[in-house]
């Protein structure tokens, strides 16, 4: 699967047509990777946050990206971690899978996503890695629109899980 890459570092930086931010249902901001993005893109984009009226989890919303150097943010909610016995598994599929519909019909072709939900959310790291990557290579198998399709990896226990598991394939 030679379209779908790991980039270890912070995905505000990188250039890129949409990166997906790892929301929360209101989409007006938080901690972790959704902090670093509005703080990076500036007050404009949570402006734009203002007028989408949230997002539920598995759900996507795009917007600008401001001073970002990506084009796009899409935003996404990922579900918390209460133990795997509500749904937890596909709500997490439903927000890459979601994400990445959105960007197609936007024609974008490269897409970086953050480790969703493995943060505050609690999601098991390698169960949520087995989860996306899954997800997305099932997305490329009837896609011919994306080019690249990269993990953003931040933390070395993330990027090990990562690295091994698309070795594995
Ligand atoms: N670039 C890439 N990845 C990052 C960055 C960055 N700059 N900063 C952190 N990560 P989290 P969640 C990684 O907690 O679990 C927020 O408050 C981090 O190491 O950001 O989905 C929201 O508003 C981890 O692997 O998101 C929600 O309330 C991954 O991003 C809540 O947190 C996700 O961690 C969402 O929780």
């Amino acid at each position: 699967m030679d379209r779908i890459q790991v980039f270890q570092g912070d995905i505000t930086e990188m250039h890129i047509d949409a990166i997906v931010n790892a929301a929360n249902k209101s989409l007006l901001g938080g901690g972790g990777v959704d902090g670093a993005i509005h703080r990076a893109a500036g007050p404009k984009l949570l402006e734009e946050c203002r007028q989408l009226n949230g997002c539920s989890t598995g759900e996507a919303k795009i917007t600008h990206a401001y001073r970002l150097p990506a084009r796009y943010v899409i935003h996404t909610v990922g579900p918390v971690w209460y133990g795997g016995q509500i749904g937890e598994r596909e709500q997490l599929a439903n927000a890459y899978r979601n994400s990445l519909l959105l960007a197609q019909e936007y024609g974008l072709r490269t897409i970086a996503f953050p480790n969703i939900s493995t943060g505050v959310y609690r999601f098991p790291k390698e169960l949520a890695a087995e989860i996306a990557i899954r997800t997305v290579r099932d997305f490329l198998i009837n896609d011919d629109t994306f080019e690249s399709v990269i993990f953003c990896v931040y933390d070395d226990e993330n990027r090990e899980i990562y690295q091994k598991l698309l070795a594995g394939l």
